[in-house]
Order: C-alpha cells, then structure tokens, then sequence
C-alpha cells in the first residue's frame, strides 16, 4: 500500500473510530449483592459516613437495617423500626427517605422522611442514635424537622439527602393525581412540586430549621424560602455527582415522557406545562414563565419517535464514581421502576454525549425486578435496590466478552 492511501486509510479509521469510541458504554451486568439477605421493599441505601464500614438499608414498610459486614452473611440487625406507626399505607407512602448527617461520626444525628395519616403528610424527622449502642436508634430522641401536608397518597417524592454543602436537600412530588389535579406544581407559595433546601443545624425564626441565605427565593415573597428548584412532579431519587458535585434528578412523567434532569438553584422544571421537552396539556404557560428542558427523555411507547428504549417510571441513579469498575466511571445509571432496565449516560460540558441499555429487561422473573431505587457506598460502589426483595451491586463482563 502506498503511504499517501495508508495515511488515508488511517484518517478514515481515526475520524470513523473517534465518535464510536466516545459513544461506547461498557459491558456490566448485575450480580445479587448479598446472596443470603432478603428485603422488604428495600427504598434506600447508604454507609454510616464514619470508620465502621456499617450498610444501612431503609424499608418502606419504616424498618431501618444493618446489612450483614460479611456479605454471605445471614442476619440484618434492626436500627429502627417504626412500623407500628404504619408509614406505609398505600402504595408511595411509607419510610421513603434516609440520611446521615455529614458530622454523623460527631453528632449521632439522622434524618427520615415517612409518611403519615390524619392528617395525610410527610414526616421529615430527625433522630439521634442510642448512647449505649452504636447499631441502635434512639426512637424517642426524634425531633420533627418538618410536616407537609399531603392532598393524596402518590407523587410524595420522598428523597432526602445532604448536598456537598452540608444542606439538606429535599425532594417533593405535586401532591398526586393526573394532570396535577390538585395544582400545585406552578404554584410558588407550597412546598409541593419543589426540591428543597434547609439548613438543620440553625434555626429561621420559629421554624425547626434554617433557612440558609443563598437559597434563590429567600427575597421574593411569593415563595416559600426553603425553595431550591420547582415544577416538578415526582422527583424519584436524586443524587450529586461525587467529583462535579452536579445535582441529578430523575422526574416521573404522567403519560408519555420519562426525564432526567441536572437541577439548577431557582429553576423551574416545567411541569404541568411540559413533560420531557414537550409541551404538555393545553392552557398556554404565563409569558415571563422559562421552563429549564431535562437533559434527557424517554418514552413510555415504541410508537413516539426517539432513539432512546421505552419504559414507564423512573428511577434515578448515581454518576458511577466506584475503583471496581473503572471503564463505567463518569457513567450516570438510571433504571425504570417497571420494566426493571437499566440505562447509563455521558453527560459531558452540558450535554448527553451517549446514552445506551446497560442492563435489558428480564422478562418472566417472577416476582419482577422492579427496581425502586438506587444506593451508593462511600468508595462509589453504586447497589441496585428492587422489589424482587434483592439488593445487586455492578460487575465488568468486559473480560469475560474478551475471551
Ligand atoms: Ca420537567
């Protein structure tokens, strides 16, 4: 071959391979993380944040538990249980959020959110862990954070979680039912349909927290000030990028669209006017409204046109920041509650650079793998938490397709 047409050939190969390459995702697939340990609606799960190494799983049904440390291990040991409170009466209520406080180690201090009737409201409480027994709360030490009234028992988001700003972050749905029925999704005087941030080591006038001052809002009246971002519908899990420090968050839609969003101080995520990047229902937005569009969508039907596979709730992940897996470092996983998918995406100098199935659908398991939610440890391994009652963790087939 002459050199001018290998130097041709080697041009063609580079321009060809160069997209291909970034656009590559790897080969993963998921292993049960804990073969001997089975789970009742497992929603949560995170690391004490200090030296013991302790897993800490959160259940729906309002039971907190300590994951064996030796993963063939048999017995979870219960840290609290608040189940004769009975959080869980329908289908989105019950013990939907857990956090470490980030000075844990210090303090002994953590936070849940669960749900409660008569009134119908979301809890966000925070407790103390027992004087004499690190593996044990202190059930009466709770001091309610804060109570939100709830008009329905779905779209309760749910998710609390502390932002590298030492904040409190928290995520609320639109207060349930279809097309926002109850109206509170552009509605800036409710705490419903927001993601919000508080400070709970002060305290604001008489509330049981502070209101920190760089939260957008805290000078316009018509908010409330604890308002971090708003127009949302049913923030199902949101995490922050451990190297960027960039908020994720997945947005349940109603009929059509699925979305992923990075949540920005102030903005408005667009619902009830839009779903995904589309326009949804048919009253015409305010004209000073600007909605901020998902970083991605996807659809609930084969028939809308996308290049993206079908699914129909979803759940938010964790930008893969884990040392086992190094080629799906940089990764954001998201899954879909129903199908039991999961994707990953490259969200890169503000755009999605690749996205692509990394785990399909099972069909047949019974009971399904509905995957409800996602955990990360404090090295980076991300867990997969589904209502097959398993908790998986992410292994490489990379070596084993090289064969
Ligand atoms: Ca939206």
């Amino acid at each position: 071959m002459k050199p001018s047409r290998l130097f041709l050939f080697a041009t063609l190969f580079l321009f060809l391979a160069q997209p291909l390459f970034a656009a590559e995702l790897p080969k993963v697939g998921l292993r049960v993380a804990y073969p001997e340990v089975k789970l009742k609606r497992p929603l949560w799960l995170c690391e004490a944040p200090d030296k013991t190494k302790r897993i800490f799983v959160a259940q729906q049904d309002g039971k907190v538990l300590i994951l064996p440390a030796d993963r063939t291990g048999t017995n979870t040991i219960t840290f609290l249980d608040l189940t004769d409170r009975k959080p869980w009466e329908k289908n989105e209520e019950g013990l939907l959020g857990f956090a470490f406080h980030p000075k844990f180690a210090k303090n002994g201090k953590f936070y849940l959110y669960y749900s409660q009737q008569k009134p119908q409201r979301s809890v966000v409480s925070e407790f103390r862990v027992s004087k004499g027994n690190p593996n044990e709360a202190d059930k009466a030490s709770e001091r309610i954070v804060m109570e939100i009234p709830q008009p329905d028992w779905n779209h309760n988001g749910g998710q609390i979680s502390f932002g590298p700003d030492g904040y409190l972050y928290i995520a609320l749905g639109d207060g349930g039912g279809h097309n926002d029925k109850y109206g509170n999704s552009q509605k800036t005087d409710t705490l419903l349909a927001k993601m919000l941030r508080i400070d709970v080591d002060s305290r604001t006038d008489d509330l049981q927290y502070g209101i920190p001052r760089s939260n957008p809002f805290v000078k316009d009246k018509a908010f409330r000030p604890e308002t971090w971002a708003w127009g949302l519908r049913n923030p199902w899990r949101f995490s922050f990028d451990k190297k960027t420090g960039e908020l994720y968050c997945a947005d349940v839609g109603q009929n059509k669209w699925e979305e992923i969003n990075i949540i920005k101080k102030g903005g408005n995520y667009g619902w009830n006017f839009r779903e995904g990047f589309e326009e949804f229902g048919t009253n015409a937005p305010p004209a000073n409204a600007k909605f901020l569009d998902p970083i991605l969508e996807y659809p609930h039907f084969a028939t809308q046109t996308t290049n993206h596979t079908v699914g129909l709730s979803v759940t938010g992940g964790y930008v893969y920041r884990g040392k086992k897996i190094p080629e799906l470092r940089g990764v954001y996983l998201y899954a879909d509650f129903v199908m039991g998918t999961i994707w990953g995406l490259r969200y890169e100098k503000g755009e999605v650079t690749t996205h692509g199935v990394l785990v399909p659908m099972q069909k047949g398991l019974n009971p399904p793998r509905q995957i409800a939610s996602f955990g990360e440890d404090n090295s980076g391994e991300v867990y997969v938490l589904a209502y097959d009652h398993r908790i998986y963790e992410f292994e490489s087939l990379q070596k084993v397709s090289a064969k």
